[in-house]
């Protein structure tokens, strides 16, 4: 802790500040994770991860950092990680799942605004966040009005480049997203001073595809029952794949894997067979954001997927290995990319295919939609993925809420009345 204080101080955060949010912080994991019965013995590194957030973590960060290299923070999956590790960079998702400086960005932002645009202006301006202190850039994407507008205020408290989404899946779309890979490349090199050379981004490839598929062997074994793994750690093992090491997150996970393959086969669960199954659908869940999750596994059911970001968007798709020229590998990352099916592209009809099949494939009993206030694309897609789902006999309920705890028995009320229904 000592070591981490000077550390925090050299970051010039606001370590009053500081210490109350890691109060906070502690209490919530202590009520929502530790309270849990039968939890896997592998979330042991979750326990351990969540503990030293701002820590261990932080200082491997700088460590690389005094050896030269670079830490590229993002709020967004569009932002390609092969790239950054290609430049022997470091990409961390910033945290922005916490309630914090919300007065301090409204003199920025607009008051309705989403929570998650909040909270990362709120924390910056806060100088409570050390993995957004430690960013030597910060890369946007102009994916929501509301993103891409913040990224302008953003840009005058921190170095903020700007990676431009297509709106559309169309060819055009596809070209303008490659000359995008591309001038984020250069925008790399030229921060590292490093090349980006084929090898080196078919390494990058590798190690971010390896990570992919072992989310994807974590939420196929979510379809067993009874259900082998909370929600609520499930998400926690999601959002760490965004800042721990991903070699070290690849290698944890794959064992706890192991472990719930071995829960599997003797029918050990953390609800009974006979608990609903939900899937949670639509917006990101950053961390420490676990409110929903929380109030749904506290009313009776229990989560088995996440059709989010921070779930299945961020690891369904692959990219194609089979590239050796450095434009080959780029095709294919444009192409793995413009897969995602993020509510901000019109139209988007493919998520709704998606969010059936994985409801579906899940074996869920109903889904919970969930929209942050004030976030137009998913709240509209609510609506269609409402009818998607009842053309095939999935009920849907939806939720639109912020990251205040203020309606947290209100909901309670709402998730307890839906599953009754199930
Ligand atoms: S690819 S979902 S991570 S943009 S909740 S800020 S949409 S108003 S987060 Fe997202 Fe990339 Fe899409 Fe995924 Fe805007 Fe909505 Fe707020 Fe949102």
């Amino acid at each position: 802790q000592q070591n981490y204080r000077k550390m925090w101080e050299a970051l010039d955060l606001d370590l009053d500040a500081h210490d109350g949010l890691l109060e906070v912080l502690g209490k919530f994991y202590g009520d929502i994770y530790l309270s849990q019965q039968g939890r896997l013995a592998g979330a042991e590194y979750l326990d351990f991860v969540l503990s030293e957030i701002h820590g261990l973590r932080i200082q491997e960060l700088r460590e690389a950092q005094a050896a030269g290299r670079k830490v590229i923070g993002s709020f967004c999956v569009f932002v390609p990680e092969e790239i950054t590790m290609a430049a022997d960079a470091i990409q961390v998702g910033l945290c922005a799942g916490a309630e914090a400086g919300t007065e301090q960005a409204e003199q920025v932002i607009p008051r309705n605004t989403c929570a998650l645009i909040k909270s990362f202006v709120g924390f910056k301006m806060a100088k409570l966040c050390p993995f957004t202190e430690s960013c030597d850039l910060v890369v946007g994407e102009t994916t929501c009005d509301g993103k891409k507008k913040a990224y302008e205020a953003f840009n005058e408290l921190t170095p903020t480049y700007v990676m431009e989404v297509p709106q559309t899946k169309s060819k055009a779309a596809l070209e303008l997203w490659k000359t995008e890979i591309r001038r984020y490349l250069a925008e790399v090199e030229k921060l590292t001073g490093n090349t980006v050379t084929a090898e080196k981004l078919k390494q990058g490839i590798k190690t971010v595809n390896a990570r992919r598929r072992v989310l994807q062997r974590l939420n196929k074994l979510r379809a067993a029952s009874p259900a082998p793994i909370s929600g609520r750690d499930a998400l926690l093992i999601n959002q760490i794949s965004f800042y721990d090491d991903p070699e070290r997150f690849t290698a944890k996970i794959n064992e706890l894997c192991d472990e719930l393959e071995t829960r599997i086969a003797e029918k050990q669960g953390v609800a009974d067979e006979d608990t609903p199954r939900l899937l949670l659908s639509g917006c990101p869940m950053a961390v420490p954001n676990w409110k929903l999750p929380y109030v749904t596994e506290s009313a009776g059911a229990v989560i088995v997927g996440e059709e989010s970001c921070i779930g299945t968007r961020n690891f369904r798709d692959l990219v194609d290995e089979s590239g050796t020229t450095l434009d080959e590998m780029i095709d294919a990352l444009a192409e793995r990319y413009m897969q995602i099916d993020c509510a901000c592209f019109t139209p988007n009809t493919e998520r709704l295919d998606n969010v059936t099949a994985l409801a579906k494939d899940l074996n869920a009993d109903g889904v919970i939609h969930y929209s942050l206030l004030f976030c137009q694309p998913y709240s509209h897609e609510s609506m269609k993925v409402d009818k998607a789902l009842q053309n095939e006999g999935i009920p849907m309920l939806s939720i639109e809420t912020d990251y205040s705890m203020e309606d947290v028995e209100q909901l309670k009320t709402r998730i307890e009345a839906f599953v009754e229904t199930l």
